[in-house]
C-alpha cells in the first residue's frame, strides 16, 4: 500500500511546513506553564518551546518551572531584566520589549526536534508569542505612558520588519487562550511567589486582562498582520483549578485534539 502523502500546514506566502504552531495566551499566572507541562505529556507528536523568561531574569531558579530555563554565561552578568522592568518601568519598558522579542524569535526559530520531524501529525505550542509581547504588553506600556510615543514608533517599525522577515518560520497556525479572572490570576501569581512579581498590583493584571479580551475574545483589536484576523482561536476558561485535576485535564487534551484536527 503506498505511504499517503505527510500534511503540510499552509502558512501565508502559500509556502507550507509539516508542523502546526499554536501559541498558548493568558494573562500572567493564567496558567499557561502548567497546561502546557500537562499538553508535553498528552502526545507524542507535541513539543513544547517554553516563554524564555530565564533570559530575562539571570538567576536560576529553583521552582517547577526550572526544566524550562536556560541561562547562558552572559547573562548570569547581566541584571535581572524582568526585575528592573517591574523596579522602573519607565526606564526600563523599550530594553525589555526589545529583549523580550528577540529572545523569543530566536527560541521559536528553533527547528522541530527529531522526534517532531518522524511525527504524523506535528505541533509545536509555544508558550506566549510575538504577537502577545506587541499587542498586550508593549502597547499597554505605551497606553500607560512607560514606552514613549518616539520609543513605540521605533519598536513597531523594527517589530513588523523582523516578522515579515522571520515569517514562514513563526506565523501561527492558531492560537489557545486560557481565560481567567485577573483576581484568579493574583491568587496563582502569590502562590507561584516569583520573587520579581510580588509588587505587581491587581490593576495591572486588569489592564493585561482587557488586552487579551480585546484580542482573543472580542476580537476587536487592530491588528497589523492580516493573517491573524482570521486566525482560529479556542478560548479555554481556567478560572477553576486544573492543576490538580486529572478528569479535567483529560477534558481539556480532548478539547485540544478536536481543535487541531478541526485546523
Ligand atoms: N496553578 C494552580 N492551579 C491551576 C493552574 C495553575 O494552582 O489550575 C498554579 C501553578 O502551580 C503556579 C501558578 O498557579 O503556581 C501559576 O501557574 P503557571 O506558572 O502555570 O502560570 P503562567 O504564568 O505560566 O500562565
Ligand atoms: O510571564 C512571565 C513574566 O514575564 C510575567 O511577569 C510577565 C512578563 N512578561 C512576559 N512577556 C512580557 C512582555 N513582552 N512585556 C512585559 N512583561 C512580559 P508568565 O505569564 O508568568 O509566564
Ligand atoms: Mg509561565
Amino acid at each position: 500500500m503506498a505511504t499517503p502523502p505527510k500534511r503540510t500546514c499552509r502558512v501565508s506566502g502559500g509556502l507550507s511546513r509539516r508542523e502546526k504552531k499554536i501559541s498558548i495566551e493568558g494573562n500572567i499566572a493564567a496558567g499557561k506553564s502548567t497546561f502546557v507541562r500537562i499538553l508535553q505529556g498528552a502526545s507524542e507528536d507535541w513539543e513544547v518551546i517554553p516563554e524564555p523568561i530565564g533570559k530575562w531574569c539571570n538567576i536560576q531558579n529553583d521552582n517547577e518551572d526550572d526544566i524550562y530555563q536556560e541561562l547562558s554565561s552572559s547573562q548570569k552578568s547581566g541584571g535581572n531584566l524582568l526585575q528592573m522592568l517591574y523596579d522602573k518601568p519607565s526606564r526600563w519598558s523599550y530594553t525589555f520589549q526589545s529583549y523580550a522579542c528577540l529572545s523569543r524569535v530566536r527560541s521559536q526559530l528553533q527547528s522541530p526536534s527529531l522526534k517532531l520531524q518522524r511525527a504524523e501529525n506535528p505541533v509545536q505550542f509555544y508558550e506566549r508569542s510575538v504577537y502577545s509581547d506587541r499587542y498586550v504588553f508593549a502597547s499597554n506600556l505605551f497606553e500607560t505612558g512607560y514606552l514613549s510615543e518616539t520609543e513605540w514608533s521605533v519598536y513597531q517599525d523594527w517589530h513588523t520588519w523582523l516578522l515579515n522577515q522571520f515569517e514562514l518560520d513563526i506565523a501561527l497556525d492558531a492560537i489557545i487562550y486560557l481565560r481567567a479572572p485577573p483576581q484568579r490570576c493574583m491568587q496563582r501569581l502569590l502562590h507561584r511567589g516569583r520573587e520579581e512579581e510580588q509588587g505587581i498590583p491587581l490593576d495591572y493584571l486588569e489592564q493585561l486582562h482587557f488586552k487579551h479580551e480585546s484580542w482573543l475574545y472580542h476580537r476587536n483589536l487592530r491588528l497589523d498582520f492580516e493573517y491573524l484576523n482570521d486566525l482560529p482561536v479556542l478560548v479555554l476558561d481556567v478560572d477553576d483549578d486544573f492543576k490538580n485535576d486529572r478528569i479535567k485535564q483529560e477534558v481539556v487534551v480532548d478539547k485540544v485534539k478536536d481543535f487541531l484536527s478541526s485546523l
